[in-house]
C-alpha cells in the first residue's frame, strides 16, 4: 500500500486540522443518520489526536461507543480528470466514513491505514462534507482483544458497562493519524514492492509493480545526488548496483526508486519511493545486517504523549528520535501496534532500526485457569483478524529499510496447546507476504515449554525479575536472568533478544540503598539484567521497557500510568537514561572502532560497587 506522495502526476491534500466532534452517548447517531446533515452541538477537535485528553470532561476521557467527526473541504475541478482517494492513516478502532451523506467505506482495526476511491462522491464545484463515525470498543475478535462487561451494584441497580482490556496502555481513541485526499491518474500505479540486498559494495533491488496491464512501466534508481545508477522497463525485474551504498543503522543511505507508467490515451504516472539497500540474515547466535553482526540497543516504545494521547505529532516524534540518538540507541520495537507511517519514514531517514509489531497484545490473561484459545476468548474470528493485520502491516511497511523483523504477537499464551495451530497460520501469512524478513514474538517468563518457538527466527523475552516476582530482591536478578537466557539458548538454538525489562520509577524519588520506585532501583535492576545479558553470547540485543512513562488504565499498580520509562512522559531523563547513555555510547564507540561486536566486559564505572 503506497504512502501518499506528491510527484508531477500526483497531488496530495492534507485534511488534518480542527474538525467538529460529537460523542454519541445515547448511541443515536447511526440510527438517526446524523451523517445526512451537518452535525449540531459539536466541539472543536484536533485531527490527528486522541479525543480523550483534549477536554476537561472526564466522561469523554473514559467514553465508550461511537463518536462523530466532521469536516468541510473543497477540491479543485481539475481533479475531475483524476482518481481521487480518501485515506485515513488510522481510526481507532472501527470507522464508518460518509462523504456528502453517503457511506464510502468501513474499517476495523485501529492502527493501519485504509482508503477508497471517492471520485464519484465528490462535489467539484461546491463544499464537501466528510463525516466519520469512530467506535472504540474492543471484543474478543478484535486486535487487540477486549470485552465489554455489564456490571451492577446496590448503588447502580440499572447496571453499567465497562470495557475490559488485557493490555497495559490506555485505550486511546479517535483519528490518530493524518487524513488525506489525493489525486492520481485514473490508470495510475497501484502498488510497488521492493526487496533489496547488499553485499560488499554490490547492491540488488528486486521489484514488482502493480499497474493496469496496458501500461508500460519504466523504473530508475537515483542516488542521493539524483544521478541515475540503474534503469529497466517492465512491471517486474531486478536491478544490480555496483559500488553501492548500503543502508546501515546510523548511516542510512537512501536511493530513490522512480517508477513511471505510460498508457495509451491516459495520463502518465510517476511515484518516487525512497529505498535502502541492505540484507538481513539470522544465524543461531547472530543477527546480521549487511553481513555484520547487529546488536539491538533501544526500547519498547509507545505512541503516547501529553494531550495528544496516541495522536501522531511531528514534535514528539522528532524529540524522541533526538533522544534515541542522544542515548546511542539504534533501534526500537513498535510495541504494541503499528506506528504512524510518518514515524516509519523518519526511521528510514534517521537510520533507526525497527521491529514492527501487529496489535496482538493482551492475548494472555495472566491467569492459569483461563483457557485463552477457546471460543469465548481468542477465537477463530480473532485469528482471521490477526491474519488480516499481519497481511496489512506487511503491505504497508514492507518497503521500509528500517524494518528488519516482524513481531507477530506480544506475550500470547504460547504455553497452551491451542496456540500452535493458531500461530502456524499467523506465521504462514507472514512468510507468504514477506519471504525475506525474520519473524519473532515476545515471551513471558512462564515455566511451561513454549509451543511455538520453533516457528520463529528470533526469540524475544520479556523479563521483570525483582519487580513482578521477588519484588525488591535485586540480588536475585542477575542469576535469574542468566538461568532464563541459558535455558532458552540451549532449548532452541536461536538468537535471543531481551525485548522488555525494567522497573517503575517516579522521577525525583531517590533512595540509597535502592528501593522499588526510586530512580536508583530502576538503574540497578537494569544494570543487573545487563550483566547477565553480557554473559550470554546468544543475546542479540537489549530493549529496555520503556522509552518514556506512558498512560494506562487506572489501577492500584499504576501511579498515573506506567512509570517504567527511562524518560518521563515529558521526555526528561531519569537516572536510568544517563546510565544507558554511558553504556550505549561505549558500545557504539567500540562498534565504530573495532567493528561491530558485543561489549563483553562492563567497564568498572558501570558496575555496582
Ligand atoms: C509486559 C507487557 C507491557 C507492560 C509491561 C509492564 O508486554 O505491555 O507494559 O509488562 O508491566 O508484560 O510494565
Amino acid at each position: 500500500m503506497l504512502y501518499p506522495r506528491e510527484s508531477r502526476s500526483r497531488e496530495v491534500k492534507d485534511l488534518s486540522g480542527i474538525w467538529r466532534f460529537k460523542a454519541d452517548s445515547q448511541a443515536q447517531g447511526l440510527k438517526n443518520q446524523w451523517f445526512l446533515s451537518p452535525l449540531t452541538e459539536t466541539i472543536p477537535m484536533p485531527v490527528p489526536s486522541s479525543y480523550n485528553d483534549i477536554t476537561q470532561d472526564i466522561s469523554l476521557r473514559d467514553f465508550l461507543g461511537d463518536v462523530f467527526y466532521e469536516t468541510l473541504f473543497h477540491v479543485s475541478p481539475y481533479w475531475q480528470a483524476k482518481k481521487v482517494l480518501l485515506r485515513f492513516g488510522s481510526a481507532t478502532h472501527k470507522a464508518i466514513v460518509f462523504l456528502n451523506g453517503q457511506e464510502v467505506m468501513r474499517h476495523h482495526g485501529g492502527f493501519l491505514p485504509f482508503e477508497t476511491d471517492v471520485s464519484a462522491f465528490l462535489d467539484f464545484y461546491g463544499e464537501n462534507r466528510l463525516t466519520v463515525c469512530v467506535n472504540n470498543t474492543l471484543d474478543w475478535s478484535s486486535l487487540p482483544p477486549g470485552e465489554i462487561t455489564s456490571r451492577n451494584d446496590a448503588d447502580h441497580p440499572e447496571g453499567y458497562q465497562v470495557q475490559e482490556t488485557y493490555f497495559d496502555f490506555f485505550n486511546y481513541a479517535g483519528l490518530h493519524r493524518k487524513v488525506w485526499l489525493y489525486a492520481i491518474p485514473p490508470q495510475g500505479i497501484e502498488d510497488i514492492q521492493v526487496d533489496t540486498s547488499y553485499e560488499k559494495g554490490q547492491g540488488g533491488l528486486t521489484y514488482q509493480i502493480l499497474a493496469p496491464e496496458e501500461s508500460q512501466v519504466m523504473v530508475a534508481l537515483l542516488d542521493a545526488q539524483g544521478n541515475k545508477v540503474a534503469e529497466a522497463t517492465g512491471a517486474s525485474g531486478h536491478l544490480n548496483i555496483t559500488n553501492a551504498n548500503a543502508w546501515e543503522p546510523g548511516q542510512p543511505y537512501l536511493y530513490r526508486f522512480q517508477v513511471s507508467t505510460t498508457t495509451e490515451n491516459a495520463a502518465d504516472d510517476v511515484y518516487i519511493l525512497p529505498v535502502g539497500l541492505r540484507s538481513i540474515k539470522v544465524t543461531p547466535k547472530q543477527f546480521l545486517l549487511n553481513g555484520k553482526p547487529f546488536y539491538f540497543r533501544g526500547f519498547g516504545k509507545h505512541e503516547d504523549s501529553d494531550f495528544r494521547g496516541r495522536g501522531y505529532d511531528a514534535v514528539t516524534m522528532i524529540k524522541d528520535f533526538n533522544l534515541l540518538h542522544w542515548l546511542g540507541a539504534n533501534s526500537f520495537r513498535t510495541s504494541h501496534y503499528p506506528y504512524a507511517e510518518e514515524i516509519m519514514n523518519f526511521a528510514d531517514e534517521q537510520g533507526i532500526v525497527i521491529i514492527d509489531e501487529v496489535p496482538a497484545v493482551g492475548m494472555h490473561l495472566f491467569n492459569a485457569d483461563q483457557q485463552v484459545f477457546t471460543q469465548d476468548r481468542v477465537n477463530d474470528k480473532t485469528l482471521d483478524n490477526h491474519i488480516q493485520a499481519v497481511q496489512d502491516l506487511i503491505a504497508r511497511d514492507r518497503n521500509h529499510p528500517c524494518v528488519v523483523m516482524w513481531c507477530l504477537a506480544n506475550e500470547a499464551a504460547t504455553y497452551e496447546d491451542a496456540c500452535l495451530p493458531y500461530f502456524e497460520k499467523v506465521v504462514q501469512t507472514a512468510r507468504k507476504w514477506d519471504a525475506h524478513r525474520p519473524i519473532t514474538l515476545t515471551h513471558t517468563p512462564v515455566k511451561e515449554d513454549c509451543k511455538v518457538a520453533h516457528l520463529f527466527d528470533v526469540l524475544c523475552l520479556n523479563r521483570y525479575y525483582s519487580w513482578y516476582s521477588d519484588s525488591g530482591h535485586l540480588e536475585l536478578v542477575e542469576k535469574q536472568t542468566l538461568n532464563s537466557l541459558a535455558y532458552w539458548a540451549e532449548r532452541w538454538h536461536k538468537p535471543l533478544l531481551l525485548s522488555e525489562f525494567g522497573a517503575d520509577s517516579i522521577a525525583g524519588l531517590h533512595s540509597e540503598p535502592p528501593v522499588m520506585f526510586s530512580e536508583e532501583y530502576q538503574v540497578e535492576m537494569i544494570r543487573a539484567m545487563l550483566k547477565a545479558v553480557d554473559a550470554c553470547d546468544a543475546v542479540i540485543g537489549e530493549h529496555v521497557w520503556n522509552f518514556a512513562d506512558f498512560a494506562t488504565k487506572q489501577g492500584i499498580t499504576r501511579v498515573m500510568g506506567n512509570r517504567k520509562g527511562v524518560f518521563t512522559r515529558q521526555r526528561q531523563p531519569k537516572m536510568a537514561a544517563h546510565f544507558l547513555k554511558q553504556r550505549w555510547h561505549d558500545m557504539k564507540d567500540k562498534d565504530d572502532h573495532d567493528g561491530p561486536s558485543r561489549l563483553s566486559d562492563l567497564p568498572p564505572y558501570l558496575m555496582r560497587q
